[in-house]
Parts: structure tokens; C-alpha cells; sequence
């Protein structure tokens, strides 16, 4: 049975599902005619407390903006509105006639986390399990940081934004998080304001948090190992380090000093880019503000050395004394085995999802199905993406909310349902808190939910096991009330807000059960136990860094809030030697593609960085994201984004 449906009332309480770190309690105010006149934060929600940021709060606008109104097929250039059913009869032909010529492997189902709710974001997979279809690795986020930190700590959960109030200092290291998780931010700002809590930023780019911060460090982008590494040794060398913790709960300590000791902390400074003064002050803080939290960035490892950055950087409250002093993201933090959801015992082939446009070209995929996605835009290798997909060679379907880039080269596109028109449940990946969401409002259009496309498709192949045809609220039950530390199953259906079961901090799933400093298991991966301070490698004259920004989420909110501003910052002596003009174009380009953008002229990006936000479209059409590297980081297969180096030179009109 679903969970009952809310009476129409004026506010309902509801949750993002966005992916983000901060997983919004949410109020949306709906007027007598059932449309969604505003959506707030919720007040009585312990971590939104009454503030949401500028995405939920345009959800009443986005909602009834660019919308997908009804299926569509393209054949021969024509786009045809066509019925659900009729839509959901030429997939499954499509997927049939695929599957018995080439085989599940000819098929790509292109996922990621457009909506992070159990049942938009995962339960539907059960068929395309079930049929054994290719996948991508999910690599292109924060997998990298995840392998390379669970290396040392087994999961990689962590601290809780409600843990920061009561920390001295909270270190935000690659993680821009006044932007991108504002709660965790404004957990750390309580601190300081009732407690005279620390505050540290770490960044190339002098970022809003960096000029609020108490000390602000600005590493060279790809630095952070050497800079890790250099406290670590000032924290040892000091006598900082917690030696009866040492000695408990980790091993491999003699290895990690050795490694230290090989590097000096001048060699330390040139690789960093970092004055000794600065890591001399970072590691005094370290050393005397007791406990701390390290907030480790998701941005800071899209790099080449990325999963070696966010593990050096994991291993510092180690050596302080701290049971997992750090945070990364807890989605693998609560007390529950989701596991049964979706998965399937079944061997299936996966591609890299941060290399796809290179596997697209390879040939082989016929049919490619995608949803909760934009990868037009937001993969790299976007150019060689697009033509994949629009070129005519697959058969792309795209199950999307919204009109993106991506669905308007498929030749089906199904419409889905926004979070705010279906019944769903969010487990977040900061902090434990847990509700259902109601269906807010009637669905605006003719939209399926993730749900009732599997189940459409499922039946028209004539898959119809039981695995395929029970009832999703029954699993959730199933699988998520163990999870629940201060409430029922039904507690959850009648709308509670409850708190989900941590896992034990001091418990590390590695083969000794110990926190492991220096990992042996890391050479089985053909990687160093010790994290090695690789001097970064220059690729181009700049290298251009992406961040999120306050208004959008990836792609999304362009409906609401315009185009994202194709404006790259650059540092004001390169301008000068380039001969830039501010108020000019100017062209970045690589071997990979160009792009053409404004300028803003800055010294908040050092010399030899470029900054801007993501991602972005140009006037030409060419795709931000096509200049970006492809190749994926040899730990963990994570993106690159943050390594995208280029040359840059005035936009030079033709004719
Ligand atoms: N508003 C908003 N919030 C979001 C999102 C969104 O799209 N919009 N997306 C969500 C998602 S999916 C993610 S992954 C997170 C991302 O959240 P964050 O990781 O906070 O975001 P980024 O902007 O990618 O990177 C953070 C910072 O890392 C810095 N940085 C880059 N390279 C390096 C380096 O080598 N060393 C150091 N020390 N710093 C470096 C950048 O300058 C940037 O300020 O945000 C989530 N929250
Ligand atoms: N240059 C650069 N590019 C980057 C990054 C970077 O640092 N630099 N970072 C990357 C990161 S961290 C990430 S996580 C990716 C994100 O990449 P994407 O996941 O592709 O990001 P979005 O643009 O948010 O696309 C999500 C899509 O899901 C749709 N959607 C929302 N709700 C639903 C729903 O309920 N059902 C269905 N079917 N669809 C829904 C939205 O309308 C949207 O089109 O981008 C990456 N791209
Ligand atoms: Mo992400």
C-alpha cells in the first residue's frame, strides 16, 4: 500500500531530493486551485531550520516552466506528440528488437541523480537489472575520494553538520560549501558565534568563505597532498600527534612518518604552492584546536590525483586522535542495507561514465535509455556526447522533467514527474534526518513516474516475476525501518520527520579492522600505501577550475533563473600580458574543443587559473565540457574537471 494521500491543505511538509549535501526539510504552499505557490524551508527541521537556498525556493516556478507536457518521437526530423501508451509501445519494441539482435550488452542505461529518492532514483532499476543491460560506473561525482579514503577507513562516513557546533575548529578543504551546502555552512558560522569555533578555507580561488575565514590557505590546484602531507610531518615532528590513539586504533604508522620524513617541508612548499608560514599556522591550528573537523570537498578531487588528495587530507585527524574526524559524504553511513532494492545477482558490462563519449563512439550501444541525467551537458567529453546521441546511430529514449540539451537530440523523450507530483523518500548524505515525500500537487503533465515506466516496460517485454511486480512501499519498508533510529515504518507514512541510525564512529571496516595510515591493500590497486605529493603537471598555459553555483544545480534553474553566466574569471596580470579586453570575448581552447566566454577581470583567481561556473553553453554552441579531459583517474575512475588546462586569447571576429 502507498502511503495515504495528504488532504488537500494549504502547506505540506516535503523534502528535496536533489543531490545535494543538505537534503532540504521543505514546506510548499499550495492555493485552493491545487498550484504550488511557494516552497520554504522548514522550520521545525533541525538542519534546515527555516532557510533553503534559491533552487527549492524557485521550485513553483520551475515547476511550471520548460516542461516535458507529453511524450514525443522523432522520426525523420519531425517531432510527433504521441500518447503514453503508444510511447511506451515503440520503447519496448525498440528495447526487443535490440536485445534479440545485439544482446543486453548493446544497451546503455544512463542514469546518475537528477532525484535522489529511493524510488526515482534506484527501485526502478530492477528491470534494466533484471534484462542485465550495460551500465556506467557512477565514477563521475565523488567516487574517486571514496575509493581512496576508504582505502584507509573502510566506509567512508564521517562527522554530521550538527557535529560542527561543538568542534574548536572545522577545516572546509576544496569545499565550497557557503555555495553548495549552505546548511553545513551555517553549522560551522553557530560555531563561531557560540562557541569562537575555527574557521579554515582551503582554495585556489578566494572564494566568499575564504574572505570570511579566520585563516585562508590558497594551495596550487592539484597541491593538496604535498600541503596534507607537510602538517602531517609539522603535527609529528611537533609532538601533536595523539600517540596512545596511534597506537590503539590504527596501523601503519612507521610507514606514513617515513613517508613524511621524505619529504622536507620546502620541497613541501614549492609543490603547494604555499608559503612555510601558512602550513606552519595550518598544522599550530590542527595542533592546539581540539577537536576539529575537516570538511573534505566533492570539488577539490576532480583531478588528476584526486582520490590521493581527499585521503591525505582523511588522514590528518587521524593522527590527531579523532575516530573519523572528518567528513566526505555519509551515504554509506546509516545502519541499513538498501541493497535489496534494485540489485540482482546478475553480471552486467560497465563503462566509464566520465569516458562515455569515447565508448559512445566505439560503436556497439544501439539503444540508449536516460534519465535523472542531463550528460549533454555535464559529462565530459560533452561535444563528442552529443553527437553520439543525436547523430542518428543510437536510438536514444530520455525519461526527463524538463526540456534539457540532452532530450532535445532523443528520438523518444518521456515526460517524468518532479519531486514536487509523486510520493517518494530521500535518505540524505550529510545529515540523519528522514521524511516522506507526499505527492505535493497533481501532476502538471502527462508525466510518468519512474515507477510506471519500469512497470510499462516490464510488461510489455513480459517480464512479470515477482521480483518485477512488488510493491515498492512494501520493499522500502522492508529494507529502510532497521534504519530508523527513533521511530516506526508507520510513524514515517504519517509524516514524522525521524532520524536514521548512525554507524559506530570508531569502527573501520578495513581488513584489520584498524584505521589503516598506510594501507597495503593500496598496492593490490597498483597504488602507493602512502599518498605521494606529485608536483601537478601543466597541461596548457591555464588551468580552468568549475564550481556549482548558488542558483542552479548542474543544468537545472535555467528556466527560472537565465542562462548560466558564460564568464570566466582570470587573475589581472594574465589579462594584462594577453592584452585582454574586459569588456571582449576571448576564446579558450585545447586539443578537444573551444569555447568562447566574457571575461572578469579578478585577483581571486591566481595567475594561471581560470574560473567559472558550470556548465556552460557558448554563443557558437560548443559545450563547455568538451574541453574538459575524459581519460578517468586511475583511482577510482572519478572525473577530472578541475584538470581541464587550456590556452586563452581575445575572441578575434572574423571577415
Ligand atoms: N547550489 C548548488 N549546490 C550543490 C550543487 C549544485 O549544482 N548547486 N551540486 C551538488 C553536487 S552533485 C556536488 S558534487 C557538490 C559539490 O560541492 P563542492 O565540492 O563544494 O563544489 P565545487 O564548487 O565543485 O568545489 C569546491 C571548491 O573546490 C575548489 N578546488 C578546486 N580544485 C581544488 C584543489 O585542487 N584543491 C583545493 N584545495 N580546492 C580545489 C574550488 O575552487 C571550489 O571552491 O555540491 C552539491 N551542492
Ligand atoms: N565542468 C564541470 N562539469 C561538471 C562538474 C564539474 O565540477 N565541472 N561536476 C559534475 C558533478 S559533481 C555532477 S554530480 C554532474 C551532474 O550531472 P547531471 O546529473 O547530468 O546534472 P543535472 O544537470 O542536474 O541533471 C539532472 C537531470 O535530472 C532531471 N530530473 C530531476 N528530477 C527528476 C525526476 O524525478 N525524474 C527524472 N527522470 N529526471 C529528473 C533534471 O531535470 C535534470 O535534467 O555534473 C558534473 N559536471
Ligand atoms: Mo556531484
Amino acid at each position: 500500500m502507498g502511503p495515504m494521500e495528504k488532504q488537500a491543505s494549504n502547506t505540506i511538509a516535503t523534502v528535496c531530493t536533489r543531490d545535494c549535501y543538505d537534503t532540504c526539510g521543505l514546506v510548499a504552499g499550495v492555493d485552493d486551485n491545487g498550484r504550488l505557490v511557494k516552497v520554504q524551508g522548514d522550520v521545525n527541521h533541525p538542519v534546515t531550520a527555516g532557510l533553503t537556498c534559491p533552487r527549492a525556493a524557485g521550485d513553483h516556478l520551475r515547476v511550471y516552466r520548460n516542461r516535458v507536457e507529453q511524450p514525443v518521437l522523432s522520426f525523420g526530423g519531425s517531432r510527433q506528440p504521441v500518447s503514453r501508451e503508444k510511447a511506451l509501445d515503440v520503447f519496448a519494441d525498440r528495447l526487443q528488437q535490440v536485445l534479440a539482435r545485439h544482446g543486453p550488452e548493446a544497451v546503455l542505461l544512463l542514469d546518475y541523480s537528477g532525484n535522489c529518492g529511493l524510488l526515482a532514483g534506484t527501485f526502478y532499476k530492477r528491470l534494466w537489472n533484471e534484462l542485465g543491460v550495460t551500465r556506467t560506473d557512477h565514477a563521475l561525482c565523488n567516487r574517486s575520494g571514496k575509493i581512496g579514503i576508504g582505502l584507509h577507513y573502510g566506509r567512508i562516513y564521517g562527522l554530521q553538520p550538527e557535529d560542527l557546533a561543538s568542534r574548536r575548529l572545522v577545516v572546509f578543504w576544496g569545499f565550497n560549501a557557503a555555495v553548495s551546502a549552505p546548511h553545513i555552512w551555517i553549522k560551522a558560522l553557530e560555531g563561531r558565534r557560540q562557541n569562537g569555533t575555527g574557521i579554515v578555507v582551503i582554495d585556489p580561488i578566494e572564494t566568499g568563505m575564504a574572505q570570511a575565514a579566520d585563516l585562508w590557505i590558497r594551495p596550487r590546484p592539484g597541491g593538496d597532498v604535498a600541503l596534507a602531507l607537510a602538517v602531517m610531518r609539522l603535527l609529528v615532528e611537533n609532538g601533536r600527534a595523539d600517540s596512545d590513539f596511534v597506537s590503539r586504533r590504527t596501523t601503519g604508522f612507521r610507514q606514513l612518518q617515513n613517508s613524511l620524513m621524505d619529504h622536507s617541508l620546502d620541497d613541501a612548499c614549492k609543490v603547494c604552492g604555499v608559503a612555510p608560514e601558512s602550513v606552519e599556522a595550518l598544522a599550530g591550528l590542527y595542533g592546539s584546536l581540539l577537536p576539529s573537523a575537516t570538511m573534505i570537498g566533492i570539488g577539490m578531487q576532480k583531478n588528476d590525483y584526486g582520490a590521493d588528495q581527499a585521503r591525505a587530507v582523511s588522514l590528518i585527524p587521524a593522527l590527531l586522535g579523532m575516530e573519523r574526524g572528518f567528513f566526505y559524504t555519509n551515504s554509506d553511513g546509516w545502519d541499513m542495507d538498501l541493497g535489496g532494492l534494485a540489485q540482482k545477482e546478475s553480471s552486467f558490462r560497465t563503462v566509464s561514465q566520465p569516458d562515455l563519449g569515447r565508448v559512445l563512439g566505439q560503436g556497439g550501444i544501439r539503444l540508449v535509455f536516460i534519465t535523472g541525467t542531463n550528460p549533454v551537458a555535464t559529462l565530459p567529453g560533452a561535444g563528442s556526447i552529443r553527437e553520439a546521441l543525436c547523430g542518428g546511430g543510437i536510438f536514444t529514449v530520455v525519461h526527463d522533467t524538463h526540456w534539457t540539451l540532452t532530450a532535445r537530440c532523443a528520438d523518444l523523450v518521456l515526460p517524468a514527474l518532479t519531486y514536487l507530483e509523486k510520493e517518494d523518500l530521500v535518505i540524505p548524505w550529510s545529515h540523519p534526518y528522514v521524511r516522506l515525500n507526499p505527492r505535493v500537487i497533481r501532476p502538471v503533465t502527462a508525466g510518468l513516474t519512474e515507477v510506471e515506466l519500469m512497470a510499462g516496460l516490464a510488461g510489455r517485454l513480459g517480464r512479470s516475476s515477482s521480483w518485477m511486480t512488488e510493491d515498492p512501499w512494501q520493499v522500502l519498508a522492508r529494507l529502510v525501518e532497521p534504519g530508523l533510529a527513533d521511530g516506526t515504518w508507520q510513524d514515517l507514512l504519517a509524516g514524522k520527520l525521524l532520524r536514521l541510525r548512525s554507524r559506530d564512529r570508531d569502527s573501520y571496516q578495513t581488513p584489520s579492522g584498524k584505521l589503516e595510515l598506510a594501507p597495503a591493500r593500496a598496492r593490490r590497486l597498483g597504488w602507493e600505501p602512502v599518498p605521494l605529493p606529485r608536483v601537478p603537471e601543466a597541461g596548457g598555459r591555464f588551468r580552468w577550475l568549475t564550481s556549482a553555483t548558488a542558483r542552479y544545480t548542474h543544468s537545472q534553474f535555467q528556466e527560472v533563473y537565465g542562462a548560466i553566466a558564460d564568464r570566466v574569471t582570470i587573475n589581472p596580470g594574465d589579462a594584462a600580458a594577453l592584452k585582454i579586453d574586459p569588456a571582449g570575448l576571448v576564446v579558450l581552447s585545447n586539443r578537444r574543443g573551444r569555447f568562447v566566454a566574457r571575461v572578469a577581470i579578478s585577483d581571486k583567481v591566481p595567475p594561471g587559473v581560470l574560473w567559472s561556473a558550470r556548465p556552460l553553453q557558448d554563443c557558437e554552441g560548443n559545450l563547455q565540457n568538451q574541453l574538459a579531459p575524459t581519460a578517468p583517474q586511475a583511482l577510482g575512475g572519478g572525473s577530472r574537471f578541475n584538470s581541464t588546462w587550456v590556452e586563452l586569447e581575445p575572441y578575434q571576429t572574423s571577415g
